[in-house]
């Protein structure tokens, strides 16, 4: 069987909720933007492949729930990231604040050569704004991170967004790559995927849901 992919990473969307973790990743994944819909439960994922300096990038997406009562499912998913979205909603202060509650989380719980991204969501809600984005800047400066303001309604800088990230994850990892890509990681690969899909099952049966997106 022809390999479909080079390269497995998983990145994880973080921040409370309500700022649009779930339609960015809609956005991103099916083009897709869906004004209301369920609260995601627990921990849901969803896939797309990326080509990155000619090599064929899978990353899986995991989106979290904001609220405290995940807290226990979502830790398990740090260790396992090798990227995160920090997301804030610029109509909301308060979401932007929580960014350094998330961060330290991040810190605690995440491999130390994890990658992160501050991420500014609802730009196209620009009478409601309550975050400069000059504010974005300075934080993610202070956290040597990159910022982008985004919309997952218009589309804006959602690519663009997604595809920083799995750069720099990719630049993070590129020596165990080229040792992977030389010993075949097809096998690896997969392996990492079942095992991460039976994870979801697990997160996904404690709570009956309907369609998340
Ligand atoms: N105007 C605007 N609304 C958005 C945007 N992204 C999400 N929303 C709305 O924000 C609400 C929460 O979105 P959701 O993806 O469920 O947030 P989550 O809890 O972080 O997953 C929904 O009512 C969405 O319609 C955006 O880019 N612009
Ligand atoms: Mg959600």
């Amino acid at each position: 069987m022809a390999k479909q992919y080079d390269v497995l990473f998983r990145l994880l969307l973080l921040g409370d909720s309500g700022v649009g973790k779930t339609c960015l990743l809609c956005r991103f994944t099916d083009n897709e933007f869906h004004p209301s819909h369920i609260s995601t439960i627990g921990v849901d994922f969803k896939m797309k492949t990326l080509e990155i300096d000619g090599i064929k990038v899978r990353i899986q997406i995991w989106d979290t729930a904001g609220q405290e009562r995940y807290q226990t499912i979502t830790k398990q998913y740090y260790r396992r990231a090798q990227g995160i979205f920090l997301v804030y909603d610029i109509t909301s202060e308060r979401s932007f604040q929580h960014i350094m509650k998330w961060a330290s989380d991040v810190d605690e719980y995440a491999p130390e050569k994890i990658r992160k991204i501050l991420v500014g969501n609802k730009s196209d809600e620009v009478d409601k704004r309550q975050v400069a984005t000059e504010q974005g800047i300075k934080l993610a400066n202070a956290y040597g991170m990159d910022f982008f303001e985004t919309s997952a309604f218009t589309n804006h800088n959602i690519t663009e967004t997604f595809t920083r990230l799995a750069e720099q994850v990719l630049a993070a990892n590129k020596k165990d790559l080229d040792l992977l890509r030389m010993s075949g990681n097809e096998e690896i690969n997969l392996a990492a995927l079942e095992e991460e899909e039976g994870l979801y099952e697990r997160a996904a049966s404690d709570e009956s849901k309907g369609c998340w997106c």
